[in-house]
């Protein structure tokens, strides 16, 4: 384990292992910039010639002089570590992009081919460190509740939300594909465990290029027995709500290195009806039986700020087949999407768990019944009526940390042309 400067505070001999961010020699005395998980901080080396390069990993011995831990962050200004012994426990060969931005700032195609050198910038690592907080809090929200943590496939027979953007792979005989959605899988859990959560990695073969979709994204996805649209949309909400609270107390320090305020977002319900109705009367002119487009999410976000817009009731073509047809005289599904600074962050709905009416929406949206005989069958043995939605883990950091690229809060993307590292 890393030997961090904060882990040894307090100690006359202190043992430290960081990486050299940066060092210059003036005279005898040469100026390391050290930095360590937590903290950057400087060393000071005399009379001593070493052999240094940006970002070699080091163990030092030493002692500080006068360092000091405030609110659980280092204070470096005028704090020195004064070193005695430094081991390059591993060199670095020049570096292909700056660790430090100075001035210019590197491209992000560039700083993605080399990401895992990318992500050592503290900006960087802080965008991760909250990530992980938001996936975190999204399990301990659910697991607290007494749902049941589900893993669905990744390998499906039959396509989930619609055709065209899967990836076909070869499964020995027979053709399969990569899941584009835990959604078929999350329903058949939730009507015989009740109520379900899954974490999972999936795959589109979406062919844009935008600043806001990617081939492989994570979601965050549940599923609820007895319970109806309104019912999950107010779980989202809260939901929502529980993961701000958990990054604004966990992450403290990577919010201010990125210089986000959080504000915990209230909720606003709106139908689809209502929703374009607003966008029209505030100049954003948008016909009845569109989807919503990006100019539209903004606009909503700039007419109710700091909010989690939930837009429900949505017209039963625009949405997908698995979604219940709440009232058919009048064309309303009972689906929704969620909006967050200007952003889908989720989408869900009650389902169908009625086999003929689920047969008469598949045959009305073009799919062969056939196709999905198994998960029809599934819905012939007491299945009670259900709902839920998933939440893009890339959409709802963006949201929050309003980001524009999904690119930059992604590890390793995968997008139309990027498929290394
Ligand atoms: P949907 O397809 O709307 O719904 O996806 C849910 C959420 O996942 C995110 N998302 C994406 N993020 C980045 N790039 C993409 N290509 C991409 N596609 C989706 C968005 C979106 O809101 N099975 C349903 C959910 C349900 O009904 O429970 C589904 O997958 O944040």
């Amino acid at each position: 384990m890393i030997k961090n400067l904060r882990d040894e505070l307090g100690k006359k001999e202190v043992v430290v292992e960081a990486w050299i961010q940066d060092y210059r020699s003036s005279g005898k005395i040469t100026f390391l910039i050290l930095r360590d998980l937590y903290d950057v901080y400087q060393g000071v080396v005399k009379n001593k010639k070493i052999d240094l390069s940006q970002e070699s990993f080091v163990r030092i011995k030493g002692y500080l002089k006068d360092a000091v831990l405030k609110s659980n962050e280092l204070t470096i200004k005028d704090k020195e570590l004064v070193v005695e012994e430094i081991e390059i426990v591993s060199p670095a060969d020049p570096l292909p992009i700056p660790i430090v931005e100075k001035g210019v700032n590197t491209g992000l195609d560039k700083r993605l081919d080399y990401r895992y050198l990318d992500i050592r910038k503290p900006s960087v690592r802080a965008i991760f460190r909250i990530e992980s907080t938001i996936i975190n809090s999204f399990r301990r929200f659910f697991y607290d509740k007494g749902f049941i943590e589900i893993q669905p496939p990744g390998i499906i027979a039959t396509s989930t939300e619609g055709g065209t953007d899967l990836f076909p792979i070869k499964y020995f005989e027979k053709k399969a594909f990569l899941a584009q959605s835990p959604q078929l899988y999350k329903q058949l859990g939730a009507i015989s465990l009740g109520r379900v959560f899954s974490t999972s990695p999936v795959w589109r073969a979406e062919k844009h290029n935008t600043t806001r979709h990617l081939n492989e994204i994570r979601q965050l996805d549940i599923e609820v027995a007895m319970a109806d649209d309104m019912e999950v949309m107010k779980l989202l909400e809260e939901c929502i709500q529980f993961i701000v609270r958990s990054v604004k107390k966990e992450n403290k320090e990577d919010l201010g290195l990125l210089g986000i305020n959080l504000v915990v977002p209230k909720a606003v319900y709106l139908s689809y009806d209502g929703a374009i109705k607003e966008l029209n009367n505030a100049g954003y002119s948008i016909l009845h039986g569109e989807d919503l487009d990006p100019g539209a999410e903004r606009k909503l976000a700039e007419l109710y700020p700091d909010s989690i817009i939930f837009v429900h009731s949505w017209p039963i073509e625009l949405k997908p087949f698995y979604i219940w047809p709440k009232d058919k005289n009048k064309g309303i599904s009972a689906g929704f999407d969620a909006l967050l600074n200007g952003l889908e962050i989720s989408s869900g709905g009650q389902r169908i768990h009625k086999p003929e009416v689920l047969i008469g929406v598949l045959k009305e949206k073009g799919l062969n019944p056939e196709n999905f005989k198994w998960y029809i069958d599934a819905f012939r043995y007491g299945a009670p009526p259900h709902s839920g939605w998933s939440i893009g883990l890339e959409r709802i950091t963006m949201a929050l940390l309003r980001i524009e690229n999904i690119r930059e809060v992604t590890l390793f993307p995968r997008d139309r042309h990027r498929l290394t590292p």
